[in-house]
């Protein structure tokens, strides 16, 4: 079903994101719980103020650096990120030398073929762990997220989680494996777990990346290396969840105020 969303709605750029989840899912491409899992996204992003803050910021230079200075980047695709930002995820990509490989938790084969379509369509040359070729398996994962492909994540030193669950992130990180995750839920065992935590919308994060990206892309390692040592996720997450916490005391704070003012 087509709706039509007013221009001029207050919601309408949230109402647009939340069409094109449900035409993936229609399509094939987003998983049903997909759809869930965005609504808990939509509400942290709520709290955050839909914008993206100082420490996300932060997350996503020290992000772009490890993805450049890796020897075998590799991005993980789920439903949800291929039918929000396909063409930022393929360039991305091509930007950082990174593999873009196909990783499910609801996997089935015709989720894998829609989805390598989306990145096909988006422009993506090569797209790793679909069909056969997710032949390896990763260690401690119960969930068909362990079946990945032995070019990609298996062989990876960074790799880029973009909403996950923290099952996986957990192996890959106990594989030594450096895990850059985006999780607009700062308390989430994904988020708590990742070597680097980027608390923002991926809609918002993954253009930011690619524009990082641009501006990083032929700097000395130097610097890069610089710039990864001198961030601390445990530092990065207390700052957020403070960021949100400061921000509900401000808007409760403001309520209070046209309240004691005879406001309403
Ligand atoms: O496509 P599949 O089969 O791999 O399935 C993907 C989903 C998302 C269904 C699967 O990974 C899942 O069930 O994830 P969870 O456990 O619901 O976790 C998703 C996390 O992503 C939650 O912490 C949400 O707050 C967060 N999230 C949702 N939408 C966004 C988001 N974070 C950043 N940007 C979003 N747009």
């Amino acid at each position: 079903m087509q709706i039509n969303i007013p221009d001029d709605h207050p919601r309408a750029e949230s109402l647009r994101i939340r069409e094109k989840l449900i035409e993936g899912c229609l399509n094939g491409v987003v998983a049903y719980a997909g759809l869930i899992a965005h609504g808990r996204g939509e509400a942290f992003d709520y709290l955050i103020g839909e914008q993206t803050v100082e420490p996300a910021k932060r997350a996503i230079e020290a992000a772009v650096a490890a993805l450049l200075t890796a020897e075998h980047p590799v991005i993980s695709v789920n439903g949800n990120a291929a039918a929000l930002v396909p063409q930022d995820l393929v360039k991305l990509a091509e930007i950082t030398g990174a593999k873009l490989e196909v990783n499910l938790f609801y996997r089935s084969p015709e989720r894998e073929e829609a989805i390598k379509r989306v990145l096909e369509s988006a422009g993506a040359k090569e797209v790793l762990g679909v069909g056969e070729n997710a032949s390896a398996r990763i260690p401690e994962v119960g969930s068909e997220r362990r079946r990945v492909d032995p070019r990609g994540i298996l062989i990876a030193d960074v790799v880029l989680v973009p909403l996950e669950d923290g099952d996986r992130t957990e192996a890959l990180v106990k594989m030594g494996k450096t895990v850059i995750a985006i999780d607009l839920n700062p308390l989430s065992r994904t988020a708590q777990t990742a070597t680097i935590t980027i608390v923002d919308n991926i809609i918002r994060a993954i253009p930011a990346m690619v524009s990082a990206a641009q501006r990083l892309k032929g700097q000395e390692d130097s610097l890069l290396r610089k710039i990864l040592n001198e961030f601390d996720n445990r530092q990065n997450l207390a700052e957020m969840i403070e960021f949100i916490a400061n921000r509900l005391k401000e808007i409760a704070k403001s309520k209070m105020s046209t309240a004691s003012s005879g406001g309403f």
